[in-house]
């Protein structure tokens, strides 16, 4: 069986990442995957996030890393939600394991927040940084963002990858540093277009004041989609 598969899981996964209802019938949370490569901006990205979205929506979030809890402790440092919404799962060897092949450690932390904090809205999961080929099952998050940065080089987006190529939306990070490390973003805009057709890329820097909004008008998007197919 292969390990997407929601049966692979029987005891604890009682529904499919495509089934947007809970056991009791209840509408579960929308769950957002972020991924991308080390120091990318994703931790930053979930924070910047849940200070703009927490007033108005119930979220919870999971982070992945290697060896620590380090992403999930800066987020609790900076009180971006409660401690109580948010899990770290150590993923120990490679990170895009626990959010591609063996998903079960993750599901079962989203499903525990889940049943713990009561009905939520918005589940964020972070991925451990990784290289250009993570990418989270649909059995585990519903949509999924792709977080790279300009000082990774503007070559990415050309050298494609799953991630680049296939994320429900690709996020161009640190635009604030495009001068000092000689980036072209419209070059970067214009390959992002050439590998993804009409998937969506957004720009962003962090530093900036509601340099997240770009993100969270996605996520709007997303969640009224959601709400609209599960009244
Ligand atoms: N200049 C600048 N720095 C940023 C921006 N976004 C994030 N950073 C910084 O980049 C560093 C890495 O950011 P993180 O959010 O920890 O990156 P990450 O992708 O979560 O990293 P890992 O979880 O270790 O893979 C931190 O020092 C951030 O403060 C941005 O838009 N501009
Ligand atoms: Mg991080």
């Amino acid at each position: 069986m292969h390990l997407d598969h929601p049966d692979a899981y029987p005891h604890r996964h009682t529904y499919g990442a495509a089934d947007p209802r809970r056991a009791d019938g209840t509408r579960r949370a929308l769950r957002i995957g972020l991924g991308g490569p080390v120091g990318s901006g994703k931790t930053a990205t979930v924070a910047a996030l849940c200070r703009l979205l927490r007033d108005e929506l119930s979220i919870a979030v999971v982070t992945n890393d290697i060896y620590t809890r380090e992403d999930a402790e800066f987020l609790l440092r900076h009180a971006v939600l409660p401690p109580e919404r948010i899990t770290a799962v150590e993923t120990g060897a490679c990170p895009h394991t626990a959010i591609r092949d063996d998903i079960s450690a993750n599901l079962e932390a989203v499903e525990d927040l889940e049943d713990a904090l009561g009905p939520l809205d918005l589940v964020l999961v972070e991925s451990g940084g990784d290289n250009l080929t993570a990418t989270f099952s649909k059995g585990l998050v519903d949509a999924q963002i792709f977080v790279i940065d300009v000082a990774g080089g503007d070559d990415i987006p050309r050298k494609g990858g799953p991630g680049v190529t296939t994320a429900d939306l690709l996020v161009v990070n640190k635009t604030d540093l495009a001068p000092y490390v000689g980036v072209d973003l419209e070059g970067m805009a214009r390959d992002a277009k050439a590998q993804r057709g009409d998937l969506p890329v957004v720009f962003t820097s962090l530093v900036a004041e509601g340099g997240v909004r770009p993100v969270s008008d996605w996520v709007r998007e997303r969640l009224a989609g959601w709400a609209a197919v599960s009244p």
